[in-house]
């Protein structure tokens, strides 16, 4: 066999073993108390979201119980969903935010 097929080969096996890293989705969750404006001011603030999007999502957590805020990897999903929980800790209301492997 040639060099070059045995670097071939290598390469290969080397491709192979490659993974894409896990990604995350965040859920909100609803619950009775915290105001519908504040969850979409939480959207718009962090995930981006313009006013139409916050309030389509909001209110498929309010009727449905759970709805996805975005999909992100490990590091980024846990940093936004620790700001969600301090912002709403802060602003006193029970909002729940986790996040679950896709
Ligand atoms: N159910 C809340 C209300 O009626 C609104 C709400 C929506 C709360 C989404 C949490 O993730 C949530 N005020």
């Amino acid at each position: 066999m040639a060099v070059g097929d045995f670097e071939n080969v290598i390469q290969e096996k080397a491709k192979s073993k490659l993974k894409a890293p896990p990604l995350y989705k965040i859920l909100l969750l609803n619950d009775d108390f915290t105001p519908m404006e504040f969850v979409v001011l939480v959207l718009q603030t962090f995930f981006s979201m313009n006013q139409e999007q916050a309030t389509q999502i909001m209110l498929k957590v309010h009727t449905e119980g759970v709805g996805v805020c975005g999909v992100y990897p490990g590091d980024i999903a846990l940093t936004k969903v620790k700001q969600v929980v301090e912002f709403s800790k802060k602003n006193q209301h029970p909002l729940r935010c986790v996040m679950e492997e896709n």
